[in-house]
């Protein structure tokens, strides 16, 4: 990775995975682009508005750069795709072609998340494996899955250099993510620090899998560095390093802030999604593949969140 362009530079992944690169790989080698712009984002270095459905655009900016690599982000999570599926069609399959055929033209190393949305009411709701049945029944399952696919499809015919991970729930105290399932888990965080409370729209005994923000960024990082070679499930690895639901995750928080009041109010949406997703993955592909391996528990995580919060709120 010599010159990368990244997509959704703005958003939750976006806006830490940008810094991490430019501090690796020099400011000036990273190309932020969003349809939207973000002080952190644009202050670093090159910064570009871009729309991903506008293909001779992305061109454009992929060329002037002479992009090596692309990192697209830009897409609509899953409850937000739920309420718009054809605009969540729309963005996140026109965006991720475009993106492919740039990276196809321009002979660039290639990487976009997938993600546990990927697993459906079919798929074994444990230790749920690298391959097995995937029957999404959400409109973000079902963009994800034909992801995959489209990766697969043009690293076996067009040679591109295609990486992705399944992503479960990812968990930052500085930027907040937007329109997602596991968000709650975010939320809990904040709500805790500044009132003591936190009402649940997932309900008491929904697992899902989480992974903290700093163990998502090194993943991909790692991923993108990784021998090609040696990637047989390179579209697209499980991945996490936690499975938790609101009571175990409200544990963690009682141990530094034991007055925290958990209710629940249950939004049957996303409830139904998280339903449909499973309680915990077989992450042992990534291990041997690549040597995936997270640094944050349940426990390090929420400790690192509540410290992190209650400093930046004093
Ligand atoms: C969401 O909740 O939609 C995302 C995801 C698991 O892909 N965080």
């Amino acid at each position: 990775m010599n010159t990368i362009l990244v997509t959704g530079s703005s958003g939750q992944i976006g806006s830490e995975l940008v810094a991490a690169l430019r501090a690796r790989y020099g400011a000036h080698n990273v190309i932020a682009t969003d349809i939207r712009s973000s002080a952190s984002i644009t202050s670093g270095g090159p910064f570009e508005t871009l729309d991903v459905n506008d293909l001779q655009s992305f061109h454009a900016i992929a060329r002037k750069y002479k992009a090596d690599t692309i990192i697209h982000l830009a897409a609509l999570l899953s409850a937000m795709a739920e309420a718009n599926p054809l605009f969540a069609w729309n963005l996140n399959m026109g965006g991720l072609l475009n993106a492919l055929e740039v990276a196809k033209e321009l002979n660039c190393q290639f990487f976009t998340p997938s993600s546990i949305g990927v697993f459906g009411p079919e798929s074994p709701k444990d230790l749920t494996p690298q391959v097995t049945v995937q029957r999404p029944v959400t409109m973000y399952g079902i963009n994800k899955v034909a992801g995959e696919l489209l990766c697969d499809y043009y690293h076996r015919k067009y040679g591109v250099d295609t990486r992705s991970l399944r992503f479960p729930g990812l968990i930052s105290y500085l930027t907040p993510p937007g329109g997602g399932t596991t968000d709650y888990a975010v939320s809990m965080f904040f709500e805790a620090v500044r009132t003591g409370e936190y009402s649940s729209y997932i309900n008491k005994g929904t697992y899902m899998d989480m992974m903290y923000m700093p163990d998502a960024i090194g993943s991909i990082i790692q991923l993108m560095e990784a021998d090609s070679a040696k990637l047989i499930n390179r579209n697209a690895y499980n991945v996490s390093a936690m499975s938790f639901d609101p009571e175990m995750l409200a544990a963690e928080i009682r141990k530094l802030l034991p007055a925290f009041k958990l209710t629940y109010e249950i939004d049957p949406v996303r409830e139904q999604i998280a339903q449909s997703w499973p309680n915990s993955l077989d992450i042992s592909a990534a291990q041997q593949e690549w040597g995936f391996k997270p640094r944050y528990s349940l426990e390090q995580m929420a400790y690192d969140m509540m410290i992190q919060i209650a400093s930046r709120t004093i």
